[in-house]
């Protein structure tokens, strides 16, 4: 009786799997990465594909702290319940989502601050990194590149108490020098 059941609750599963009834994550999300606007995706990129690599799951989505502020409040209060360990905020302009989302949440927030505005970013670089102390967001570059030394520091900080996350930033490290060539 236990086999049959075992067998039919297989096939089911099976079924589910083939038509696309059931969807099981392969891993919790880990890290959040959050942006004011869809069209910050292109600068946030990196951080998505950066986490990708390295073998951690982030989970992507549009949060704007003053369009959508009732999905902030919702999101950042479920965060640390639902497992994620470091929240990345991109935004550009008067750039207060990296600021608000901290003010939810105890866990880690990284800003990215981006060239979305006529002042090319210096504005939301200014606006991110000039939290009053009490609150603090750790600030990148502006744009690709803080997007993904982003990622890099959520890895690093995950890598503290994950050994396979600590050796896939070591081997990034040791390609990466591998990389630069001795001469021009
Ligand atoms: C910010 O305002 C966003 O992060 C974005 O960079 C900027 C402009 O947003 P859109 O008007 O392009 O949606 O909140």
């Amino acid at each position: 009786m236990k086999e049959r059941l075992v067998a039919v609750w297989g096939m089911f599963a099976l079924h589910c799997r083939l038509y696309n009834l059931w969807e099981e994550p392969l891993s919790k999300p880990r890290v959040a990465v959050l942006m004011g606007s869809k069209n910050d995706y292109d600068i946030m990129r990196p951080a998505e594909e950066t986490l990708e690599s390295l073998g951690i799951e982030a989970d992507v989505r549009v949060i704007s702290a003053h369009r959508t502020p009732g999905r902030l409040v919702d999101f950042l209060g479920e965060a640390e319940k639902t497992g994620f360990e470091v929240v990345i905020c991109g935004a550009g302009g008067a750039a207060h989502l990296a600021g608000v989302a901290a003010a939810h949440t105890i866990l880690p927030v990284l800003g990215v601050p981006i060239e979305s505005s006529p002042l090319k970013g210096l504005d939301a670089l200014l606006a991110t990194v000039q939290m009053p102390g009490g609150i603090p967001v750790g600030t990148l570059a502006i744009g690709k590149a803080g997007a993904k030394n982003a990622a890099l520091l959520a890895a690093a900080i995950i890598a503290r108490k994950d050994e396979g996350i600590r050796a896939n930033l070591q081997e990034f490290r040791r390609a990466q020098s591998e990389d630069v060539p001795d001469r021009p």
